[in-house]
């Protein structure tokens, strides 16, 4: 199955130094993916440490979001390709972090009043309904400058690659990704609700930031162009299969199981194909991120895993 177009971006990969890998002897055998979910909150909250006294209250509002339960899947999708490439963890924990930064971001924004107006988010209230509209804006703001802040001066990267990697995260976040994504989804969904406009607006607002984690983790892991090219058709994919659950999990999910907002008014691939074409296309996107992975044979085994966790998910 063909992914749509991945959205613009720009750059290549950088030379390798052999000096990044890890040793791969069975006392160094890959952490769980529980183990690198403790990991990321570990080190947002090393990054959020130090904060101006009279900046508290934002502080706390950034914190009430980015911990309130985010399941960090795109930092571990970050950590898992390193994996494939032998990186360094220390290696991609900025962009790991400043990946979850940027989603969090987006779902504070997401849900402002003038936005999606959702009033639960992970099963507490959304950020601005506790710390008012203007509060929460500057959380988003701060999140998303901090991002960029993270992998700018992250001193594992060399200063090629950091420059790739902002652009690509960026770009991911901009009129080409993600805000794109969500102006499509408010303005323009309801007079030319099909299937070519939804696939186009979770592109953008949801798969992009799958690529884009993808990808930057493949750049710092010194990935060749066919092997990038690999990871973003299965991330493609798997943001695809995400986003069509998200949606199966709004129509059918009760909102104690999702423990967000449901959108039951919004027109989203269940409303438009019915549920058992949804549960088909799923499952057709998950096998084609598995297909896509087969040229790393064996060593991407915890990327196959990843797919199936993602498609088991309840919330
Ligand atoms: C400020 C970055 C930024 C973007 C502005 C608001 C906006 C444009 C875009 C909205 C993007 C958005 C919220 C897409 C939905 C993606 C999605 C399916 C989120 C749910 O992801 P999970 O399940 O969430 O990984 P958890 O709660 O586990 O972190």
């Amino acid at each position: 199955m063909t992914p749509p177009d991945t959205p613009e971006v720009a750059g290549g990969t950088a030379a390798s130094t052999a000096a990044d890998k890890v040793p791969t002897a069975m006392e160094d055998l890959p952490p769980t993916i529980h183990e690198l979910q403790d990991y990321t909150e570990q080190k947002l909250r090393d990054y959020l440490d130090s904060a101006e006294p009279a900046l508290e209250g934002l502080l706390e509002s950034i914190h009430y979001t980015l911990f309130s339960g985010g399941k960090r899947i795109r930092p571990i999708f970050c950590f898992l390709v390193g994996e494939l490439f032998n990186t360094l963890r220390e290696k991609l924990t900025a962009l790991a972090c400043s990946l979850e930064m940027i989603h969090t971001s987006s779902l504070i924004m997401d849900d402002l009043p003038h936005m999606d107006n959702g009033t639960l988010r992970r099963g507490k209230r959304a950020n601005h309904l506790v710390y008012g509209q203007d509060v929460a804006s500057l959380a988003s703001i701060a999140l998303l400058a901090k991002a960029y802040e993270l992998v700018l001066n992250d001193p594992g990267l060399t200063s090629e690659k950091k420059s790739i990697i902002v652009d690509k995260l960026v770009r991911t976040v901009g009129m080409q990704g993600m805000v794109g994504g969500q102006y499509a989804d408010l303005k323009l969904l309801n007079d030319a609700a099909d299937l070519a406009m939804l696939e186009f607006i979770h592109l953008h607002k949801t798969a992009s930031l799958f690529i884009a984690a993808g990808e930057t983790a493949a750049i710092a892991g010194d990935a060749s162009d066919d092997e990038i090219r690999a990871i973003k058709s299965y991330a493609g994919h798997l943001g695809f299969a995400f986003q069509i659950l998200d949606d199966l999990l709004d129509a059918v999910g009760k909102t104690c199981e999702v423990n967000k907002s449901l959108q039951h008014d919004r027109t989203n691939f269940v409303t438009l194909l019915g549920v058992e074409r949804s549960k088909q296309l799923i499952e057709e996107h998950t096998g084609s991120a598995v297909e896509a992975i087969e040229i790393f044979g064996g060593r991407a085994a915890r990327l196959v895993m990843l797919s199936q966790l993602l498609l088991r998910r309840k919330s």
